[in-house]
């Protein structure tokens, strides 16, 4: 007879929090237009083997209005029961849960943190249906308790540019040619790869930029090399960079070019007069 009693009185309480939670969030003046919006994030550790105990924490954000007396409902969707909790007056009747702060608020963009032990068995599944004062809750991410490295999409998901070869040589005054290709296919119809001098001989330069419809990614394309006559009589180098324009992260190529100069070279160092 003991237990119906205590159930009633689980039950009373409840009625008096959402009653609490209703005054405070409908009926007081100059909260009535404050838009509740929240973000709820739960997480357990729990006991036992087939059953046994839990503790929860439940971290509520506010992202919306400023909140002034809340109270947090959920639903056990499995078997749980509510043994205690802090930082607010806990209740359960049935499987419905209830956490009221009469008393509390919580400013835009803050959070405020309550928590509890329960007891499970089967399963311990987390509540879905967050509201606070009646608003439902946006649910927070589910903290794994072991947090797995989520697996980075594979470098490859975007293409890269693919020169050859990497290195060429351009007589003076004349031209060569490199060959430029994607390393697969681009997800936008087309993408122009764009080429720069990184560093090196400012006489060696290039060609406009290459256009790749997307489903010619595979086809090398030409881009020639320019090197203009110089005055002196050394070999000047330089590297380039190829890089998709459309997709700054995507891989770039370095590409190295050699002037074959065609200046006869001075058999030695000027004699100096003195
Ligand atoms: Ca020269
Ligand atoms: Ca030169």
């Amino acid at each position: 007879m003991r237990f119906p009693h205590g159930r009633l009185r689980r039950s009373a309480v409840l009625a008096a929090v959402l009653a609490t939670a209703a005054t405070t969030a409908g009926l007081v003046p100059g909260t009535a237009g404050a838009a509740v919006s929240c973000r709820v994030t739960y997480v357990t550790s729990q006991w036992g083997v087939g059953g046994g105990g839990f503790t929860a924490s439940v971290d509520v954000a506010n992202t919306g209005d400023h909140i002034a007396g809340w109270t947090l409902t959920f639903t056990f969707p499995g078997s749980q029961r509510l043994s205690y909790g802090w930082s607010a007056q806990w209740a359960q009747t049935g499987n419905l849960v209830a956490a009221s702060v009469p008393a509390g608020s919580i400013s835009p963009g803050a959070s405020a943190t309550v928590g509890f032990n329960g007891t499970w068995s089967g399963s311990n599944p987390p509540p879905t249906n967050f509201a606070v004062n009646g608003v439902p809750c946006v649910a927070g991410p589910q903290p794994s308790p072991a947090p797995t490295p989520v697996p980075s999409p594979s470098p490859s998901a975007t293409p890269s540019v693919v020169v050859s070869p990497e290195s060429i040589a351009v007589p003076e005054g004349g031209s060569a040619v490199i060959y430029v290709r994607l390393s697969q296919r681009p997800s936008y119809g087309w993408v122009t790869v764009d080429s720069e001098r990184l560093l090196g001989d400012s006489d060696l330069s290039i060609g406009p930029r290459l256009l790749f419809p997307a489903d010619e990614w595979a086809t090398w394309q030409p881009l020639t090399v320019f090197a203009e006559e110089d005055g002196d009589a050394e070999d000047g180098t330089a590297t380039f960079m190829s890089r998709i324009s459309q997709l700054p992260g995507s891989g770039v190529a370095l590409w190295n070019v050699r002037e074959v100069d065609n200046d006869a070279a001075t058999p030695s160092p000027a004699p100096s007069p003195s």
